[in-house]
């Protein structure tokens, strides 16, 4: 297909609670969609980046701004893009695909430096109408090995111990096959040691720290060891994998690396490293869910296990999260969280935990591209900005 047009439109969509972290308190989600018009039909991505530059540098105010005045322009002048296409020989080769459109997107926009988010959304979106055009889904594109993905749950810092359990009971009630609770100074080992208590022993647990702790707390983080954690999540800066890989051999827990992932090179450093024994994979982080696919492939030839993040996306980042999440690798829940997890409304139809067997599941799509429907009258009345079109 020949890319026509890339439009970007800015939504706010309430939370139905505060998100809290070590870096900030959100309300709102601000997301960032893009859509791209081409010769044979329409994709959507989403901008995973937040509101601030607090999680990584880049925010969404950033992001649209760096696709308006370079990737779309490039883009759009390199409507080349469209020209090879996948040959039918290859077309039934699952890890044949997006090497055609989707593929030839990344090389287009190396020219910018990092901007990994932003090149991300639109590349999610080139692939979405890829795929759409092809009538084929993500999850058969992108190899995937099971219909429904284990889910957890990714619970903020709470006002209270008390709120926090509750909202916990809440999760484990809802069928959530695993809980990552947010870190920092100051709250960590007594909310730990409480949730361990409220799952039981069995009970799959996790935290994130989202960067909040140094080289000096690592005593205190090897004291989790007690709780039997998953895995500890980012407890450092993203650029200092040396310190991950001294904790790691101070404690037992395994050590999973988030915002220091930034790509396929930079996880297998990370790994041989000894700074990270799991991996936490964001497509949007990684500039796209081809580099995604090649972070999973390397983690798998490591031995790695790997798990599918999240950032509070609606349901065009979800739908492609949860394809991604059926792939082979990931062998561990992932923040894959139903749509009521965070919105009242989503701006697809909404995505709902199985029951009885696939209690604590979610389906991964099977009709072409993302699977889901963007609520256009949604994205018009959530617009926090007027959309930009670009040609
Ligand atoms: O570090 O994983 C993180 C949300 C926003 C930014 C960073 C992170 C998160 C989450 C929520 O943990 C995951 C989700 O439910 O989408
Ligand atoms: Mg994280």
């Amino acid at each position: 297909p020949r890319i026509e047009a890339i439009e970007l439109h800015r939504i706010e969509v309430p939370l139905v609670r505060p998100f809290e972290t070590s870096f900030g308190r959100e309300t709102v989600r601000e997301a960032l969609l893009v859509r791209v018009r081409t010769d044979a039909g329409d994709g959507w991505g989403e901008c995973v980046a937040g509101r601030d530059p607090f999680y990584s540098a880049e925010y969404v105010g950033g992001a649209a701004s760096v696709i308006e005045r370079y990737l779309a322009p490039a883009l759009l002048d390199a409507r080349a893009v469209g020209a090879t296409r996948v040959s039918p020989a290859r077309a039934d080769d699952p890890r044949a695909v997006g090497v055609p459109l989707a593929a030839s997107v990344a090389p287009v926009l190396a020219f910018v430096a990092g901007h990994r988010m932003a090149k991300g959304a639109v590349e999610a979106a080139v692939l979405d109408a890829e795929l759409r055009a092809q009538g084929r889904s993500m999850g058969e594109a992108f190899g995937a090995v099971r219909d429904w993905v284990d889910c957890g749950v990714s619970v903020g810092i709470a006002p209270t111990l008390e709120e926090l359990l509750d909202e916990v009971a809440g999760y484990v009630e809802e069928g959530y096959r695993r809980i990552k609770l947010k870190i920092k100074p100051g709250w960590d080992v007594v909310p730990v040691g409480a949730v361990r208590e409220l799952l039981g022993r069995d009970g799959l647990l996790q935290v994130d720290a989202n960067t909040a702790y140094t080289a000096d707390d690592i005593p205190l983080l090897a004291s989790l060891d007690a709780f039997g954690l998953l895995l500890i999540e980012q407890p450092f800066a993203e650029e200092d994998l040396a310190t991950h890989a001294l904790l790691a051999s101070a404690c037992e827990t395994p050590v999973c690396l988030d915002e220091s992932i930034l790509d396929a090179a930079t996880a297998v450093d990370a790994i041989e490293r000894g700074a990270t024994s799991v991996v936490n994979i964001k497509p949007g982080r990684m500039g796209g869910y081809l580099e995604a696919l090649r972070v999973h492939d390397a983690c798998r030839i490591l031995d790695v296990p790997v798990w599918c993040g999240g950032m509070l996306e609606t349901g065009i980042g979800r739908a492609a999260n949860v394809a991604l999440a059926a792939l082979p690798g990931f062998v561990l829940p992932g923040d894959t969280s139903a749509s009521s997890r965070y919105y009242a409304d989503d701006v697809t139809e909404p995505f709902v935990l199985g029951t009885g067997e696939h209690r604590g599941q979610l389906r991964v799509p099977e009709a072409p591209g993302t699977g889901v429907t963007v609520r256009e009258d949604l994205v018009r009345e959530w617009a926090s900005a007027p959309p930009i079109t670009l040609t």
